[in-house]
């Protein structure tokens, strides 16, 4: 099983994406996802400058071996770039390894923990009319939790807001909610935390009075918060009963969720931006967060994202894997796999990709009442069609950014 072609194929069908697909000489093709939001053509270098010449010749079997070779023979450890880099090896590795064996990557992990995964989708909207049709929306397409965003009076442009990112521009194709914008430099969004802290709790309060106690209701605080105000949120947010409320606080300082945790019982979950096991070693053991936010594309892989969820399950975490438009069909279907096989599963992310990227990307995932299952198909049961990626090429887009009244940038 020695390796013959690494290719990297960038492609823009609705928004960029990375893609390594490695052949063997066999002619078993594999799949991963290196796509990093605004950020992309970084990881294009590291891959076809510095990893792709490595791995040819490699034995494509050795999986551990090969991820270990390239996180401690780089010596320069850690990193979005270097770990989304190691992360489309280790996938599009264990996809051989699954096509080799005839088996869905799942079963190469242990097998299938559960039906399905359940998955919540991103409700949102300017007001609070807009936010319900939202969210009775998602209920229509089979979704049993959803995430609440909502605009705050007085705040132009906020993160998470689906009608309000169409007013923004950018692709006909209509997404849940997509923050990247092609263009040459990042859009700028408004921010105040004070107005943000009076107004969600009222908007938490309506939703559960139109929608009932049970259902499972996520938010996410996008890094803005101080661990102060952090903490007020999760308390005021107690009495609507969260599943999770989302990276309240911008994690670089760790010590924060200590203060947070102090003071709400609301569940904390943390670290789309993180990217390796070491990110989160200390707030899982310390018991500071709820849910694992890493996905299979900036964590590493398969491979390292399996033993942080194991390190996890140790302490009652569970997983709850980033799934926004930016992670591929390559990299969802990786966190569907694990998410099956693994026993501390919690909940996906599911923000359905558009149409052209459906095409590009050819996929055997199944969406059934609410709960998402990879499929069947040996490996990871995803092939990009690469005539269609060759219509898209790469466009130039960014994340936004924040800056608050007095021009002051702030975390987005
Ligand atoms: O802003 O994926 O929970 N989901 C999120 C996403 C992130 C983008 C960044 O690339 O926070 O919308
Ligand atoms: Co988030």
């Amino acid at each position: 099983m020695r390796i013959d072609k690494a290719e990297v194929i960038v492609t823009s069908p609705d928004r960029n994406f990375v893609t390594l697909k490695i052949t063997t000489e066999d002619g078993i093709t594999g799949l991963g996802d290196a796509t990093l939001n605004g950020r992309e053509l970084a990881v294009v270098a590291y891959l076809s400058e510095h990893v792709a010449p490595l791995l040819i010749g490699a034995d494509a079997s050795r999986i551990e071996d090969t991820w270990q070779f390239l996180y401690r023979g780089a010596y320069w450890r850690r990193g979005p770039v270097t770990m989304a880099s190691i992360a489309a090896v280790d996938m599009a590795l264990w996809d051989i390894k699954g096509k080799a064996a005839g088996m869905p990557v799942y079963q190469l992990l242990g097998g299938a923990s559960r039906k399905g995964l359940l998955a919540y989708g991103h409700a949102s909207g300017k007001d609070i009319p807009e936010l319900f049709d939202s969210v009775n929306q998602h209920l229509d397409e089979g979704f049993r939790a959803v995430r609440i965003q909502s605009g705050v009076p007085g705040l132009h442009a906020i993160y998470g807001i689906a009608s309000q990112s169409d007013d923004v521009g950018g692709g006909e194709s209509r997404y849940d909610h997509e923050p990247a914008r092609r263009g040459s430099k990042p859009v700028e969004e408004d921010w105040d935390t004070e107005s943000y802290l009076r107004y969600i709790p009222t908007v938490f309060e309506a939703v559960r009075n139109e929608f009932g106690p049970a259902l499972p209701l996520l938010h996410d605080g996008h890094h803005r918060m101080t661990p102060i105000q952090a903490a007020q949120l999760g308390k005021s947010l107690e009495p609507y009963h969260l599943f999770w409320l989302e990276d309240c606080t911008p994690a670089e300082n760790q010590e924060a969720l200590r203060l947070v945790r102090q003071h709400t019982t609301t569940p904390l979950a943390i670290g789309e931006v993180f990217n390796t096991i070491w990110d989160f070693k200390d707030l899982i053991r310390e018991q500071l967060i709820d849910y694992v936010r890493g996905a299979v594309t900036h964590m590493g892989g398969i491979t390292a994202l399996k033993k942080t969820l194991d390190y996890a399950a140790m302490y009652q975490v569970s997983s709850g894997m980033h799934g926004p438009t930016d992670v591929s069909p390559v990299g969802m279907a990786a966190a569907l796999h694990l998410g099956l096989a693994i026993h501390n599963f919690g909940i996906q992310e599911y923000m359905t990709h558009g149409s052209r990227t459906n095409q590009v990307f050819e996929q055997s995932f199944a969406w059934n009442e609410g709960l998402l299952h990879p499929g069947n198909k040996p490996g990871l049961g995803v092939e990009l069609n690469v005539d269609e990626a060759g219509k898209y090429p790469y466009e130039r887009a960014y994340l936004p950014y924040n800056r608050l009244a007095d021009g002051t940038v702030h975390d987005w």
